[in-house]
């Protein structure tokens, strides 16, 4: 994969690191500072980041589009306003992570080159289709809290323009995942056949949304390196695990059922003891074989053709500033 090969394709690079560089970046990052874009920073590091922003960054974009499709057939106008708020947030929620990611050097054409040609990652979650209404509470309630879960440890990663993104983007998921509870719990108050679309719709979304965590920690080659840099704060099964015990209480509120038998309290961990997920489906939709992954990208792709005359528009307009000034 294109982010994998960014991020080993120079193993060498390490050892002709300066000894005395390297000793007081790894003891600025272990007294918890920020390491910031001119900063001496190892390449292993930078191009660590680069992929896991990079890929972030594509996720938001490519996360548009499930919701996206609901944008028309809300069923109010109060919920088309919301749902349409949400939607450019999670636009805006990616372009701070592109520029983020072009402060340690990335360049936003190679990446959005990459995600158009199926080389780069994004979140196996929105490869997943969005047939009825209840798909866009439970997109909210789940997989925007996964997203808070996910990402509040981020607000104190170690890289300054990745952690300062983060606090924004955290504020406005809080309001995502408000808005999709809200959703759900008006299904799950509503008639029979609501209270169907949203036991439907949880049954669908449960087992992706804890697949979002990315894989075991004994099956995550990135988590151990990451965590010693402070890139990540939580391993991928904590993270897992906090989101299981937030959330069981929630849908027990709502009335509904989460789909796993083997789900049940463990007082002596104080927490949630739940069944085992199913890593082959996680790794084929890795893969890019999920089950929308070539439409995602095909619309992806159609909108950046789409949209080359702003492009082309904003090209000229700076190449008339300029001239003005010379003149
Ligand atoms: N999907 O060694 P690890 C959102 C890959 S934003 C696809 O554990 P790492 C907002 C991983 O890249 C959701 N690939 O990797 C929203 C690696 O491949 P590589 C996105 C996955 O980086 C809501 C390989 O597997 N959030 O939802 C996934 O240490 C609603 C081995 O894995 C972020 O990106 C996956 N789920 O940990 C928008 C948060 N998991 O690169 C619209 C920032 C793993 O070596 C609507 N990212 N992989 O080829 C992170 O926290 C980390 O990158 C992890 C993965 C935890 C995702």
């Amino acid at each position: 994969m294109y982010t994998t090969e960014l991020q080993k394709a120079d193993p060498g690079v390490r050892s002709v690191e300066p000894a005395d560089l390297v000793a007081a970046f790894e003891a600025r990052v272990a007294a918890d500072e920020f390491i910031e874009p001119k900063d001496w920073m190892p390449e292993a590091y930078r191009r660590t980041l680069i992929r896991q922003i990079s890929q972030h960054a594509h996720s938001e974009i490519v996360g548009m589009l499930p919701e996206g499709n609901w944008i028309t057939r809300a069923p109010s106008l109060r919920r088309k306003a919301i749902l349409l708020a949400k939607v450019q947030d999670e636009g805006g929620h990616g372009l701070y992570l592109y520029s983020a990611a072009e402060t340690l050097g990335a360049s936003r054409a190679e990446m959005i080159d990459a995600l158009h040609a199926g080389k780069a990652k994004y979140s196996t979650i929105f490869n997943y289709p969005t047939p009825t209404w209840a798909d866009i509470g439970a997109i909210g309630w789940l997989v925007d809290g996964a997203a808070i879960m996910n990402q509040v440890p981020l607000q104190r990663t170690s890289y300054g323009p990745y952690a300062r993104a983060m606090v924004r983007v955290c504020k406005e998921e809080s309001f995502h995942q408000r808005q999709g509870y809200e959703i759900m719990m008006t299904l799950a108050a509503g008639t029979s056949a609501q209270r169907r679309m949203a036991q439907d719709a949880l049954d669908r979304w449960w087992w992706p949304a804890l697949m979002m965590f990315g894989p075991p920690d004994d099956q995550s080659p990135n988590s151990e390196q990451s965590m010693r840099w402070r890139i990540k704060r939580d391993t991928n099964d904590e993270l897992r695990q906090k989101f299981v015990d937030a959330t069981v209480p929630q849908a027990e509120l709502l009335g509904l059922t989460i789909p796993d038998p083997d789900l049940r309290w463990n007082e002596a961990r104080g927490g949630y003891d739940f069944g085992a997920i199913e890593w082959e489906e996680f790794f084929a939709v890795v893969r890019g074989e999920g089950p929308c992954a070539r439409e995602r990208i095909e619309a992806r792709r159609k909108a950046w053709e789409d949209g080359a005359w702003v492009r082309e528009a904003a090209d000229a307009y700076e190449m008339k500033r300029r001239q003005r000034l010379a003149a």
